[in-house]
């Protein structure tokens, strides 16, 4: 029998560091602050507008259960919501039958190529949820290009800038074999190929195994794309979302340079722990502040509220450079331990 490797968790701290600092007035937004009748507003899609207005583009789902996207608007982010008076953008299943149950859970990516928004999202058809993508100037009016990933996918984001002549595409393909994180690419948003392998859910026991997922679009830092993803804990009495963090190359974003151990956040909170869907956190947009730092996590808590929390981008960056292995160092120290297992 081999001896327990004490190595694999920190013994240098007694605690937890705090890595993301939840906004006193949370929840910012509730079924309560809405003008029509629905059911439940969840998991935004968030963006700065030119003026400095944040945009959350918020999945809304109503009492029959399928979900559209509509539009709040806010000077500090934070209160004072302006939220579209009617949906923003409904499903449209006569001429887009992929969203004849719903769409759900918008990215947003501005693309300064293309002096536009980019909006992935799930669009829930009858073959299962797949991603759907739309161009927007000024979330009023779409341009729907469609079904691009038949189902059953879902937690996509757009990266903002071409990588080697081409568009880049976060997604989660589902197999019977697990559900990880692939990247794509396209030479005109519409067509989808050199599909890559970017992010594997763990194993066994792990907080983020089996099933892992993109959150908000990747940040783009001097050091990498910084990714919060989360993972999808099955337990006996539900699911339990979190979000870890990991950092990919700037120019071959497919490769893994480093990948925390452990979740950085999870459903702690009355309302993330309690709501239509108990314990999620998912955040699907953010906001950068002036200073370059402060990020403005925006996320979907219990399938039931819109919830702010607030990070560094230099401490989450710290912390994974102090927690975080990089994933290729990690396969071959899983396949040297089941090798000395199976010599035991
Ligand atoms: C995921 C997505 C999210 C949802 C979460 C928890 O699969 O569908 O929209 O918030 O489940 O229900």
């Amino acid at each position: 029998m081999t001896a327990p490797d004490t190595t694999l968790i920190s013994l240098e701290s007694t605690h937890y560091p705090s890595l993301l600092t939840r906004h006193p007035g949370n929840p910012i937004l509730t079924r309560k602050d809405w003008p029509y009748s629905m059911n439940s507003v969840f998991n935004a899609g968030a963006t700065l507008l030119p003026d400095g207005t944040t945009l959350l583009l918020c999945r809304v789902e109503d009492r029959r259960g399928l979900s559209h996207l509509c539009a709040a608007r806010s000077r500090n982010g934070v209160d004072g919501w302006q939220i579209d008076r009617e949906p923003t953008l409904m499903p449209n299943p006569r001429e887009y039958p992929e969203e004849i149950w719903g769409i759900e859970d918008p990215r947003i990516t501005f693309v300064p190529e293309l002096q536009q928004y980019v909006v992935t999202y799930t669009s829930y058809s009858r073959g299962g949820p797949g991603v759907s993508l739309a161009l927007t100037k000024d979330f009023r009016s779409f341009e729907r290009y469609g079904v691009i990933m038949p189902p059953d996918d879902k937690d996509t984001a757009l990266l903002p800038r071409r990588i080697n002549g081409y568009w880049a595409l976060i997604h989660r393909p589902m197999t019977a074999l697990g559900a990880h994180m692939w990247i794509s690419y396209s030479p005109d948003l519409r067509y989808w190929g050199r599909h890559r392998l970017m992010l594997e859910a763990r194993k066994g026991a792990w907080w983020d195994a089996n099933k892992i997922g993109l959150s908000p679009p990747p940040i783009e830092t001097a050091r990498g794309w910084l990714v919060f993803y989360h993972g999808v804990r099955h337990t006996p009495s539900g699911c339990l979302y979190r979000l870890g963090l990991a950092l990919f190359d700037l120019e071959h974003p497919e490769k893994c340079l480093l990948r925390g151990d452990s979740w950085i956040f999870g459903p702690e909170a009355d309302y993330e722990r309690h709501g239509d869907v108990d314990d999620v956190v998912f955040p699907c947009g953010y906001t950068m502040d002036p200073d370059g730092d402060t990020l403005n996590l925006y996320y979907g808590a219990a399938d039931c509220a819109i919830a702010l929390a607030r990070a560094s981008v230099r401490s989450l960056l710290d912390w994974l450079d102090a927690n975080g292995s990089c994933e290729r160092r990690q396969r071959a120290e899983d396949l040297k331990s089941a090798v000395s297992d199976a010599l035991v």
